[in-house]
């Protein structure tokens, strides 16, 4: 309990990360309780889709606390508590934590909300615990309460390793290049609807494991989508990374759909979406999509592209919102806390 009195007073510590969005999805675990993936995924760190989330351990506070988004969580939050009671055990201390959390877009809507959120809270609460991990170490806690949120600690182009070992010591993210080494390429995130996904990623994971007869296939050919995606951003190969990352995102959603029971994530606006980005590619636009655990479509386009991209997604009926993205920083502190 050395650290007891090193705390005692309270230390408040800010972090802000940045969501992601796989280029190579993460669908399925090996080990549940671990969080350690099935296969390697790669990601993109996305500048202006972030959680800030301001931490402290006290003496003062006689129960854990969590404000998210302004609204005090009366349930108790497993992923959330769950982890902060990791990081008190690796710091042996038993403080009462104040939690605030703010996300500057749509939670549970296939916006990686839980990446975002997990990477904040896992820096914030490891430094005001005085904690002092390193990167790896960091990616790898941070995989503990939610596997996509390993990613969002490094930014730019991220892989996320599966790793061999049956102790998750060799899962974790690490920088394929920095945010400023392919700054061109751009994700429009499109909201079609803010409804509440009805299966999430969690369960709807651990289903296709078990009953998707195309989860053996997905898994040989993961390692091409992989060696293909990755080379694609180190050579800057627009059309490679693209026209893959729509590829997997197809498999990924062949999966699900053909999961007992069916997770079918697609509403008729998502297909809309995806109808007029081949089109528009197929008359020279050049544009992909990829689509996550929910209805909304991202579609994947280079700065030179986006002005005019943004303008025809918007034109469409089915288009509420649109959030513009290029490559953003890994998780950091900042000094300006929420309370
Ligand atoms: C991804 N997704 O690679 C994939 C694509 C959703 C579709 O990672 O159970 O919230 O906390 O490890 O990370 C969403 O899953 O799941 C996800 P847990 P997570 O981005």
């Amino acid at each position: 309990m050395g650290h007891l009195s090193k705390i005692s007073n309270g230390v408040k510590v800010t972090a802000i990360a940045n969501a992601n969005i796989a280029l190579v999805k993460y669908w399925g675990k090996r080990n549940k309780k671990l969080i350690l993936p099935y296969n390697g995924s790669i990601s993109m760190t996305c500048d202006g889709l972030f959680t800030i989330t301001t931490l402290e351990f006290s003496k003062k506070y006689k129960k854990d606390r969590i404000v998210i988004n302004d609204e005090e969580l009366r349930k108790d939050e497993k992923d959330i508590m769950g982890q902060i009671e990791r990081i008190r055990k690796m710091a042996g201390i038993r403080e009462k934590t104040k939690i605030v959390s703010e996300s500057n877009f749509p939670v549970a809507a296939g916006l990686a909300s839980s990446a975002s959120g997990l990477a904040a809270l896992t820096l914030a609460a490891t430094k005001a615990a005085g904690l002092n991990l390193n990167q790896k170490e960091l990616s790898i806690l941070t995989r503990r309460g939610s596997g996509s949120a390993c990613r969002s600690i490094f930014g730019g182009f991220v892989e996320w390793l599966r790793g061999e070992k049956k102790d998750g010591s060799d899962s974790y993210a690490k920088q394929i290049v920095n945010k400023n080494y392919w700054s061109e390429f751009r994700m429009i995130v499109t909201i079609l609807t803010e409804a509440k996904k009805k299966v999430g990623s969690r369960v709807g994971m651990a289903q296709t494991v078990e009953t998707c007869p195309y989860y053996k296939s997905w898994l040989e050919t993961i390692n091409q989508d992989l060696d293909i995606v990755r080379k694609g951003i180190l050579k800057k190969d627009f059309t490679a990374v693209g026209s893959q990352a729509e590829y997997n995102c197809l498999k990924m959603h062949a999966l699900m759909i053909t999961t007992r029971p069916s997770i079918i994530y697609w509403i008729p606006a998502t297909m809309e979406i995806i109808q007029n980005v081949i089109a528009w590619r197929e008359k020279g636009l050049e544009c992909y999509f990829t689509i996550d655990a929910g209805p909304n479509v991202k579609v994947i386009c280079l700065q030179k592209d986006e002005k005019e991209i943004n303008k025809r997604l918007l034109k469409l009926k089915e288009v509420k919102k649109t959030i513009i993205c290029k490559p953003g920083d890994g998780a950091k502190i900042i000094n300006k806390h929420l309370f």
